[in-house]
């Protein structure tokens, strides 16, 4: 495998672009690196041909490896058998069209039968698999490849078969090879535990956020103490994130001096789902889930910087100063204040900007609705003469592909190109977008210069099979074409591309079980409801002032104690740093 470089791993997302499950999306950036491929795919080229249906997955247009292995010793379908295929995943409830166009543009390719099977969320999921009734193979959120190999649910994929049959997926983790480590069986390299999809919208265009209203502070007259360029009309960026001393003061002045000009005391003060964001905890030092902590792993919730992150919200929240709200994790009675111009704060994140998906939300909404109305848009909140800390994943894996543990090589086969065919369109950019955005021509087009699909109709997710087998393929194109707008554009140098300046700020977690060679999960799921509940439950009750901090914060520790954190974070003690794990993949 080729290798990258931490920078290069992180910033190839940025190259990319991003976004969440199924905002449309249109017209390239230069995104790309991904899936310009060399290979014309055979997606079209196939379908009159019924008989030999094994090379739709373009076998022979694999990228010229360095370790050919002989194609003969590489199991193929069997070229008299039409297979059926079972599979359920993303956008596959019972509102699924039996035959939709996706699934027949795959089933026409492919030369075979897929079947897609309808469950209805995680419970419905469970039964399923308790029953035995899993499918050929499927997409399964939330469940870990220890746990699907415990319940002996599947197998592993050779990987020269992945190689040979995978061609598009292979390039990615190629040059993101911290998804081999995540996906790679820990005892045998040959061997992959499960497939992890992409998406670049995670590690890239998907940067934490969090905007104000500008015309507010123009009128306030707050110098913020950073660099603030004007990019478009209405919004402006600024290069730094603000001091937690400067941020106080701007909230301050959004509640005691009516930033509005209406003469009336009515707009409110820090907004938010909940008390979690990344931005409130980087405005005290650390961020969320695992910090290093002098060479050692701690959750967020025991640092004195998160105690001083809960008296500093309960104090401003005795001052009047955060939206009581805030603690109902109702998103959108927040949205509702910010477009409604009750709140002038709030965190999304920078994909926000995208009219393809994110109209009725702000802060297009807040344009939208009051006129007067720009935003500022800052990459987070930093402790006086700190520095902002963001959080961003550590490779584009994106949910997990199993293979049931009865299927034969031959058929693995067949499924492994309909990966290649779903995911990548087989390297075909028409057979690509389609499965985003449903039928060339009719639901969508090219635009004008060929680059990104334009929506003619606006399919909801898995109409038609949109996204319903595309999900997990969201490569450097499909991101790119995702990502593009002209407002979301204007703000590029900070947020895109290896040059984006905010990249600074994005740092994964300490460490993480990427490859599950620790008992990480099976504690974590022994210990952690608990945990969380009661982090979740000590911090309201401080934020509220309900409980004293400083008389019960030994308490705390000591009750977290008591539910396992000790024996969780020991698990963390047996792995490497993760910047270690990516930079060992380095040059
Ligand atoms: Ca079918
Ligand atoms: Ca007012």
């Amino acid at each position: 495998m080729k290798s990258k470089k931490v920078i290069s791993l992180l910033l190839a997302g940025l190259l990319t672009a991003g976004m969440m499950s199924g905002c449309g999306g249109q017209a390239g950036n230069d995104a790309s690196g991904g899936a310009d491929s060399k290979e014309d795919t055979p997606a079209e080229t196939k379908e009159e041909d019924a008989s030999a249906g094994e090379d739709a997955a373009g076998d022979d247009a694999e990228t010229p490896a360095d370790d050919a292995v002989a194609d003969d010793d590489i199991p193929a379908p069997d070229p008299n058998e039409r297979y059926e295929i079972t599979y359920t995943g993303y956008w596959s409830d019972s509102t699924y069209e039996d035959g939709s166009y996706c699934e027949t543009m795959l089933e026409d390719a492919l030369d075979c039968d897929i079947t897609v099977v309808k469950q209805e969320g995680n419970d419905a999921l469970n039964v399923m698999l308790a029953s035995g009734e899993m499918p050929d193979c499927a997409t399964l959120s939330g469940k870990t490849s220890a746990w699907m190999y415990e319940q002996e649910l599947v197998r592993t994929i050779p990987r020269n078969m992945v190689e040979k049959y995978c061609p598009s997926l292979i390039k990615n983790y190629d040059e993101n090879p911290l998804l081999y480590a995540q996906t790679l069986n820990p005892e045998n390299d040959q061997e992959f535990n499960f497939l992890a999809g992409v998406t670049f919208q995670f590690v890239g265009y998907y940067l934490n956020c969090d905007y104000y209203r500008y015309d507010w502070i123009q009128n306030l007259g707050i110098d913020l103490g950073v660099n603030v360029e004007q990019v478009s009309d209405r919004l402006y960026v600024a290069d730094d994130g603000i001091e937690l001393s400067k941020f106080i003061e701007i909230i301050d002045a959004f509640v005691n001096q009516d930033p509005d000009g209406n003469g009336e005391n009515d707009t409110v003060g820090v907004t938010g789902q909940n008390l979690t964001h990344g931005q409130y905890f980087s405005a005290y030092g650390f961020h969320s889930g695992v910090n290093e902590v002098d060479g050692k792993a701690e959750m967020y919730y025991v640092l004195p910087e998160y105690k001083e992150f809960l008296k500093g919200f309960a104090e401003l929240n005795a001052r009047g100063l955060v939206d009581p709200d805030i603690i109902q994790g109702n998103r959108q009675l927040m949205w509702d204040k910010v477009n409604s111009g009750n709140a002038g704060y709030y965190i999304v994140s920078t994909n926000a900007l995208q009219s393809s998906w994110a109209l009725d939300r702000p802060p297009l909404q807040l344009l939208e609705r009051i006129p007067e109305a720009t935003i500022l848009a800052t990459p987070g909140i930093k402790p006086d003469g700190g520095t902002v800390q963001s959080l961003v994943n550590p490779s584009p894996a994106y949910e997990n592909f199993f293979v049931r543990a009865d299927i034969d090589d031959q058929k693995l086969a067949k499924i492994l190109q309909f990966v290649e065919l779903a995911w990548f369109g087989g390297g075909d950019k028409d057979f690509h977008a389609s499965m985003i955005y449903g039928e060339k021509d009719v639901d969508w087009k090219w635009n004008d210069e060929g680059t990104a699909p334009v929506k003619i109709n606006n399919l909801a997710n898995g109409e038609r099979g949109t996204w319903t087998f595309g999900q997990l393929g969201q490569d450097a194109d499909i991101s790119g074409w995702i990502a593009d707008d002209p407002l979301f554009n204007a703000g590029n140098k900070y947020w895109t591309g290896p040059d984006g300046s905010w990249m600074k700020f994005q740092h994964p977690e300490y460490k993480a079980d990427i490859s599950n060679v620790t008992d990480l999960a099976t504690i974590n799921a022994e210990v952690s409801g608990d945990i969380n509940a009661y982090v979740g439950e000590y911090r309201t009750q401080v934020f509220l002032g309900q409980k004293d901090l400083d008389s019960t914060w030994d308490e705390y520790l000591a009750e977290l104690e008591r539910l396992g954190y000790s024996r969780l974070m020991g698990e963390y003690e047996k792995l490497d740093p993760l910047q270690d794990i990516i930079a060992s993949y380095g040059n």
